[in-house]
């Protein structure tokens, strides 16, 4: 029943015209009414839309993957796709094959232009740290390029020309990702921190990797692989023993350790799986998929669909979610791209590399990489838009710590606050779980609980227990706010 006001109440008091008005008084007074109602009737409408809408895509769930480049977000994202939308994933097996071709490519040229520079003298960078030191020969070991090194530069060189085939073919969408950076005569440039590289080349890149694999979304059959084969995969294929013999040879990985590159610890390294992936019949695996190297720019977006939640729908109906997972650039310059897509987001998973304490931007050598990462997670915590969006914490790359922590790299060096803790994993990732704990803990504006997992997003089984994890607890914390909808 509604409530009507007595004759003395203060709300008629109030809605009483003032005594004494004028017609003309009336006239705009009842204007003015009329107008404010117009506006209340359009707020009122606007409100009954908003709510509409989000009952329609009450079921809808946005996903952001952030973090710096490199971190791990595309990884992530196909290991999601790897295991919850596996039709589309068959569909762009074949494509990945000319991105896999050209990292190894890549590789190659990376060691042709060391070998360049040794032979024409060029000093490598200086270093503030062991690793180089450790670099040199054995005693009576020779370290010296020698004819037959050039002879396998020779045989090598028409990669060169791969490579810049296989970028026009990929090339839909791609963008160099520093053109402000100066090119250089070398493909790559070192510089005198821990990181292993910068290359000044831009590094491939493409606006939607959807545009660079089989366009036309051909599921994979033996039979779609041709025969004769094209002319790249025939030179790859033919280089084949080059490229293991030079990837062997003990000058080659001594002037690499010089220059500090470590090519099996960087992205898209297939070096080691010539023999599989360099022949006229490879076909392509999960796992190479997942560790192919295709950096990101702009904004990616893929949907997911679950038939059912995980949990019985209080309504007795069967819940089926649609999860918009939204994968972007996370180079600095991409980063302003983000904003627009932090408006009614429902989880951000960020990537933290947790074995970059060693080394700097790609993009700013003057900035540590974990430092960057911490102080992209503090901005994300504290920021007021996304006070109410669930955050994922992986804290990635734990199989690369491993690796760098057994080479005798100290943390403390390079984060004081480390102490004396010990060097190893575990405590490594304890230390920096409670460091990011705290951050989010102290910086959001409202109260709201952190989900971090140490991953290795790389390797598929335990990604595969992670998401299923993550899955769960992003499906239960939305169901409850999709209930009071
Ligand atoms: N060893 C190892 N490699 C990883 C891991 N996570 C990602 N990678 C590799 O690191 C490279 C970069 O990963 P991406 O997923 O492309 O990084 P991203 O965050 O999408 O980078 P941008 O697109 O540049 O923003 C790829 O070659 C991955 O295979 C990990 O946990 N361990
Ligand atoms: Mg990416």
């Amino acid at each position: 029943m509604g409530f009507t006001p007595g004759p003395s109440d203060p709300f008629i008091e109030f809605m009483r015209p003032p005594p004494g008005e004028t017609p003309a008084q009336a006239t705009a007074r009842m204007k003015r009414e009329l107008d404010a109602q117009r506006r209340s009737d359009a707020i009122d409408e606007s409100i009954k839309q908003a709510r509409e809408q989000a009952k329609k895509e009450k079921h809808i769930i946005k996903v952001l993957l952030l973090g710096q480049s490199e971190s791990g977000k595309s990884t992530t994202l196909k290991n999601f796709r790897m295991r919850y939308s596996r039709d589309d994933w068959e569909k762009e097996r074949n494509g990945w094959r000319a991105v896999i071709q050209l990292n190894i490519v890549r590789s190659i040229t990376t060691i042709l232009s060391v070998m360049e520079a040794e032979l024409n003298g060029e000093a490598p960078a200086e270093s503030d740290d062991d690793e180089a030191t450790l670099a040199q020969p054995d005693e009576g070991e020779d370290s010296r390029f020698t004819e037959r090194h050039q002879l396998l530069m020779i045989r090598l060189a028409p990669l060169r020309g791969v490579e810049a085939e296989l970028k026009r073919r990929l090339g839909t969408g791609s963008e160099p990702v520093h053109p402000a950076l100066p090119m250089t005569a070398t493909p790559f440039e070192v510089v005198n921190d821990a990181s292993n590289m910068r290359r000044t080349s831009p590094e491939f890149a493409v606006r939607s990797w959807k545009d660079v694999l089989d366009p036309e979304g051909r599921p994979l059959r033996t039979e779609d692989i041709p025969p004769d084969l094209d002319s790249v995969t025939d030179i790859i294929a033919g280089c084949k023993d080059d490229m293991k013999a030079l990837w062997d040879d003990k000058c080659v990985r001594l002037a690499l350790r010089r220059r500090k590159l470590r090519l099996p610890d960087s992205a898209g390294f297939f070096l080691n799986d010539l023999d599989r992936i360099a022949s006229r019949d490879y076909v392509v695996s999960d796992n190479d998929i997942v560790r192919a190297r295709l950096r990101t720019v702009g904004i990616q977006e893929h949907r997911l669909r679950f038939k059912h939640g995980p949990f019985d729908n209080p309504k007795g109906k069967e819940t089926g979610w649609e999860w918009r997972i939204f994968d972007v650039g996370g180079c600095r310059t991409s980063r302003a791209a983000w904003l627009p897509f932090f408006d009614n987001v429902n989880v951000i998973i960020f990537l933290s590399p947790v074995s970059v304490f060693d080394q700097r931007l790609e993009e700013d050598p003057r900035v540590n990489r974990l430092e960057d990462s911490i102080i992209l997670w503090t901005s994300i915590c504290q920021s007021k838009l996304l006070a109410k969006t669930q955050l994922i914490l992986f804290l990635n790359k734990c199989d690369l710590l491993r690796r760098k922590l057994k080479r005798g790299i100290q943390v403390k060096a390079y984060l004081p606050s480390y102490g004396n803790r010990p060097n190893d994993v575990i405590p490594v990732v304890k230390y920096l779980r409670e460091k990011f704990k705290d951050i989010q803990k102290h910086s959001s504006p409202e109260l709201r609980s952190t989900y971090i997992y140490p991953t290795t997003v790389t390797d598929t089984e335990a990604t595969a227990v992670t998401l299923e994890s993550v899955r769960d607890g992003v499906l239960r914390e939305n169901l409850a706010t999709s209930q009071l909808i």
